[in-house]
């Protein structure tokens, strides 16, 4: 591809909207444009890179026996309503009307519809197991699109879903989906954990995450030394040993104006650790109060689950008015003027003479224990894990966190899906069978971003060669010398020739502007042809060691040809 024709508009500033490395990077190396927000279209480099992205993952997909299927994107709502789901996504899901104003939506998952293609077509346990999948673009209305295709309200995801006859069945797919998953990512040069995660909305006995490593990751992610490594939504969290100090007598304390655990450390002198602060949440249409340590912070997953809410909320003032009878901050376990459920914190069982909201305002008990001054509805693990916690599996190391960002999520379904649609096979005794399913997400798109986040430098992009939109970079210094012109021209036929992806910088450009706009874009090789190109010497340099040495022309060819063939 020679670059004088070809639509590579670099920039030089930062767009003032991209926070993080990759979405500037994407946007200076003119890989894509915002079209509205959570909306961007690929130009020529951002697509050829897109495209070796998903190509891996087809790759890894039908290695494993997966078969690929395109659904539509444009779906009627009566499949979504089948399975109770058309309700429930509410404004994330974009819905609209055809002409004859019948209910569609632009399809943002696609258990439905792949279940209902089995249902259809699928009748014999013969036929099992069968995994499918395609890669799709999908539609979520985010309600805060940001970071640019990491979370978009348009992306493209690989979706697979497997259908077997018995949770043996289930298990294999599962394993065997695992298995291609960190086939995929080794191949495009991710650092990723797979890690234990929450199903959410989705049910199903079990699913783990694929997470990058990074920064900027939106995920928090516990891990121990023993292999242990749980998405911090999920993490569990050991019940530490009980205070055995004496319990004292209660005492109200006057706090006026100490209304957060701060302001009251402050005002009463002592550590966070003695207090015990309690939240009033709004779950779907009731409200209860969650009580936890004063340092620790809610895992609003874990107290989701507990109570089976669709919506979990923290309480307005006028609720957290009507129940304690005190404004925000006061609130304790003693003296609420409604009834609600009192959910605590297991370390909350484990403390001696707590500091509690007095449930009036400017009022606070101390020396507030379990058992004797009050008793929780339901006690357990509701807190998020730190660092320094004991590891919930070998009980010994202390688990550290780091973040990461989202680029695959596996779930053992079961039969939520195949029960409501009636997705059933005739088993040997010609016995109507639910099928068990598993689905598999890959964010297509997003794992683009994840590898720039994971590969570049302060000069820009610097691809792995199994992604790059272009594996070599030929410039010549000075493109008005013919000797450099017709010797590059030379060495990027050649190059192509041998099936080596390379690109032509033939503008009419100082050579520091074709410098620069190489390592922006970030091809992995670049061979420059200046002033010994007569003696047949040119620069050979490797974007990612940064090494750079003079070589014949054969030489410069050959060791371009091999590392291109390495991958
Ligand atoms: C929706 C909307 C948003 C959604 C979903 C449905 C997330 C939804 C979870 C999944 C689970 C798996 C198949 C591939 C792997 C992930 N956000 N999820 O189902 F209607 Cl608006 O997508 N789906």
């Amino acid at each position: 591809m020679k670059l004088s024709k070809y639509l590579a508009p670099t920039l030089r500033d930062v767009p003032a909207e991209a926070e993080i490395t990759s979405h500037q990077l994407m946007l200076r190396a003119g890989l894509m444009r915002k079209l509205a927000s959570g909306v961007y279209s690929y130009l020529p480099l951002g697509l050829r890179a897109l495209k070796k992205v998903e190509n891996i993952v087809r790759k890894g997909m039908d290695n494993h026996g997966a078969q690929e299927l395109l659904m539509s994107a444009l779906l009627p709502r009566e499949y979504y309503e089948e399975s109770g789901r058309w309700e429930i996504f509410g404004e994330d899901m974009f819905r609209l009307k055809d002409r004859g104003q019948r209910d569609f939506c632009l399809g943002p998952t696609h258990e439905e519809i792949f279940t209902d293609t089995v249902k259809n077509n699928i009748h014999s346990y013969k036929q099992l197991p069968v995994t499918l999948y395609q890669i799709q673009t999908k539609y979520r209305d985010e309600r805060r699109p940001r970071f640019g295709v990491i979370r978009s309200r348009e992306f493209i995801m690989k979706d697979a879903y497997s259908f077997d006859r018995d949770q043996a069945g289930l298990d294999a797919s599962y394993k065997n989906m695992y298995d291609a998953y960190c086939e995929i990512f080794d191949a495009m040069k991710l650092d990723y954990l797979a890690v234990d995660a929450d199903s959410g909305a989705m049910g199903g006995s079990g699913s783990q995450e694929f997470m990058v490593k990074s920064e900027i990751g939106e995920d928090t992610i516990a891990y121990c030394s023993c292999g242990y490594c749980a998405n911090e939504e999920k993490a569990q969290c050991v019940a530490g040993e009980k205070d055995s100090a004496e319990m004292l007598p209660m005492n109200k304390i006057h706090t006026p104006n100490s209304r957060t655990i701060e302001e009251l450390t402050e005002s009463l002198n002592t550590d966070a650790k003695h207090f015990a602060k309690t939240l009033i949440y709004r779950a779907d249409d009731k409200c209860v109060a969650v009580m936890l340590r004063g340092d620790r912070e809610v895992n609003e997953t874990k107290l989701k689950n507990h109570l089976g809410a669709i919506e979990l909320e923290l309480a307005s003032a006028e609720d957290v008015m009507r129940i304690t009878g005190a404004p925000v901050g006061f609130a304790g376990p003693i003296g609420l003027k409604e009834k609600v459920e009192i959910i605590a914190d297991f370390e909350i069982a484990g403390m001696k003479n707590m500091v509690v909201g007095a449930n009036e305002g400017d009022y606070h008990f101390e020396n507030v224990n379990t058992e004797r001054d009050f008793t929780p509805d339901f006690i357990g693990d509701f807190r998020n894990i730190t660092e320094g916690d004991i590891c919930p599996v070998c009980g010994k190391a202390e688990i550290k966190t780091c973040r990461g960002i989202e680029v695959g999520h596996i779930f053992k379904l079961g039969t939520k899906y195949s029960e409501a649609m009636g997705c059933t096979v005739l088993d040997e005794n010609g016995k109507d069978q639910t099928l068990i399913m598993g689905c598999y997400g890959i964010g297509v798109s997003r794992c683009l971003a994840a590898i720039i986040e994971q590969h570049s430098d302060e000069n820009g992009i610097i691809w792995p060669m199994s992604v790059a939109p272009f594996h070599v970079a030929v410039v010549p210094v000075n493109s008005n010398d013919t000797a450099q012109a017709e010797l590059a021209d030379k060495i990027y036929n050649e190059l192509i020739a041998n099936g080596v992806e390379a690109v032509l910088d033939d503008r009419n450009e100082r050579v520091g502007v074709k410098f620069k706009d190489a390592d922006l874009i970030g091809y992995p090789l670049r061979i420059t042809v200046g002033k010994k190109a007569a003696d047949g010497i040119v620069e050979y340099k490797e974007r990612a060691s940064g090494n750079m040495e003079e070589l014949t022309v054969a030489d410069a060819i050959a060791k371009a040809i091999a590392k291109v063939r390495e991958v």
